[in-house]
């Protein structure tokens, strides 16, 4: 039976949306993520903005996106408000200018604050689908992110119909969405492989404005080869994870694991996978990269449930065409349910994310570069690192061909404190900062994670800090290596005197 719905080209449907709207769009990294719509928006606000109109609608995703979207709409500089998390050079440029306005948010938060009205009117969902009913029955594709959510808010909806994704995703999906405070129950979600909602979203059918028919993939991009100083932050980790389990501080059947986005992220997953002192394990992430689809294959990764299936093009054909093997392993979850704090604690989750740069307390920097220069954003991070069992942040400890260390005094911004994080992995080495007092974590840090370039450096800023300081916090010193960066273009070879 043909769909009720209007058949529209994408350029149709980019005219129903006017300059000044907020659109709700799919999309949770690039899985998923509507690419149509938005890459004609974007066209028609060349055209606008050519004719001397303003053009320019708010973004709000469940992640970052494609370069369909986020990609398309920030080169023709048609984007007011972003929220809540991106990874696109262009956008980031103009955030960083303070051409758009940027909200970092919490992923877990978003959709109750856009149930809440904190991020203002819907006005349009635009959501990619696989499948679509006639009573207005939405199967997602690769990712679900806030999607349910947004239909369900928004005045209007728009389905890009993505031929490219087959309709037998369906099953895949587990769409929950809890009530509002003070009406909340228990979320009922009590082993990695449970089920709480339905495989689709329904929505009214007569907010659906039209439906636009597509055949693209997703525009995820594979990642960097390993290198040296990746595959051993992964053997780190593995190592790490393998001695937590002999001393009995993680059961025998193991922990579920969450594991952020980056290569890095790729690399401990990939080394995890491979470690013969790691047992069989389960994921409980938000975003299932690369590395995990063969750790499926070989049983070594038995279940995952994520929010978004962030595979290249390659990785994805593969999944597709053993669609009923996969479809028993894993589940795609909307953010809210894939990070939620009250999951994440519940299940004793080890979550493993990446930093920019640490301090010697144990604070974590995760989106701004020098404190001044936004990333990406804070993504999942925080939602899995406050509540998890055991949080864990890896990263090389330089960055700039050894110019910057990673492991700084004072972070010259924090997404992560001290009191969440439990573990620092580099190249160099593991600090265990679990039970120890700032001075002993500061050592740890330095002496395991640091690397030796820096280290003396490090010692010399504990010279400085004043008796009586139960952080090892100079507020004089405590940027200096930054400032010696903005200054030679290197944090090292400082002249400490500068700072007494
Ligand atoms: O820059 O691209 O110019 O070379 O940062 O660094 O080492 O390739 O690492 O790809 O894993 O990304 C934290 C950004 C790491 C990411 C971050 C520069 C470095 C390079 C990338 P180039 P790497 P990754 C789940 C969880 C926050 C959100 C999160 C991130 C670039 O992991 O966005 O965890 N995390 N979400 O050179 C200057 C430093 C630097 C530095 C690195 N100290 N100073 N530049 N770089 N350290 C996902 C979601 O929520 C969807």
């Amino acid at each position: 039976m043909p769909l009720p719905f209007p058949i529209l080209t994408a350029e149709e449907a980019a005219e129903l949306i006017q300059n000044g709207h907020n659109i709700g769009f799919s999309g949770f990294t690039a899985a998923g993520a509507a690419k149509a719509v938005p890459a004609a928006l974007a066209k028609k606000a060349r055209r606008e903005h050519e004719a001397g109109r303003p053009f320019k609608v708010g973004v709000l995703t469940g992640a970052s996106t494609g370069k369909s979207l986020d990609g398309a709409l920030a080169e023709a500089e048609a984007i007011s408000f972003r929220t809540p998390y991106q990874g696109n050079p262009t956008l980031r440029k103009q955030i960083n200018a303070g051409n758009v306005k940027f909200f970092d948010m919490h992923l877990s938060m978003v959709p109750q604050s856009a149930r809440y009205g904190a991020l203002g009117k819907i006005n349009w969902a635009v959501v990619e689908a696989c499948d679509l009913t006639a009573g207005g029955g939405v199967v997602l594709t690769t990712s679900v992110g806030a999607s349910n959510t947004y239909m369900r808010l928004a005045d209007k909806v728009i389905i890009e119909l993505n031929a490219n994704h087959p309709a037998t995703l369906l099953g895949m999906h587990d769409i929950f969405e809890p009530q509002d405070p003070p009406m909340r129950n228990e979320l009922p979600i009590f082993s990695v492989s449970d089920r709480a909602g339905s495989p689709i979203c329904v929505i009214d059918p007569k907010k659906i404005a039209g439906v636009v028919l597509t055949n693209l993939e997703d525009e995820s991009r594979g990642f960097d080869e390993a290198t040296p100083v990746t595959d051993k932050i992964g053997q780190n980790v593995a190592d790490f994870l393998a001695a937590e389990m002999r001393s009995g501080r993680i059961p025998p059947r193991f922990l579920p694991l969450q594991s952020g986005v980056g290569n890095i992220a790729n690399a401990v997953l990939a080394a995890l996978g491979t470690s013969k002192d790691i047992p069989a394990f389960e994921m409980y992430t938000e975003v299932l990269q690369d590395s995990v689809v063969p750790l499926i294959e070989n049983g070594r990764c038995k279940f995952a449930s994520t929010c978004a299936l962030t595979l290249s093009p390659e990785m994805m054909r593969k999944v597709t065409s053993n669609i009923d093997f996969f479809r028993k392993h894993i589940i795609l979850r909307p953010q809210e349910i894939s990070n939620n704090p009250e999951i994440v604690r519940r299940l004793g989750i080890v979550s493993m994310n990446t930093a920019i740069e640490v301090d010697i307390s144990g604070n974590v920097n995760s989106t701004h570069v020098m404190g001044k220069t936004m990333m990406n954003g804070i993504g999942g991070s925080g939602d899995f690192t406050r509540n998890a069992y055991l949080s864990i942040f890896s990263c090389p400890s330089t960055a700039k061909g050894g110019m910057i260390s990673a492991i700084v005094p004072v972070a010259s911004h924090m997404d992560h404190s001290e009191h969440s994080v439990n573990i620092i992995v580099t190249e160099q080495g593991v600090a265990d900062l679990r039970g120890k007092d700032p001075y002993e974590r500061a050592q740890a840090i330095i002496n395991n994670c640091a690397h030796p370039d820096y280290r003396e450096q490090l010692q010399a800023y504990l010279k400085l800090v004043e008796p009586g300081s139960h952080e090892p916090m100079s507020l004089s010193a405590g940027y200096a290596m930054h400032r010696q960066f903005l200054r030679h273009g290197d944090m090292r070879n400082i002249n400490w005197d500068e700072y007494r």
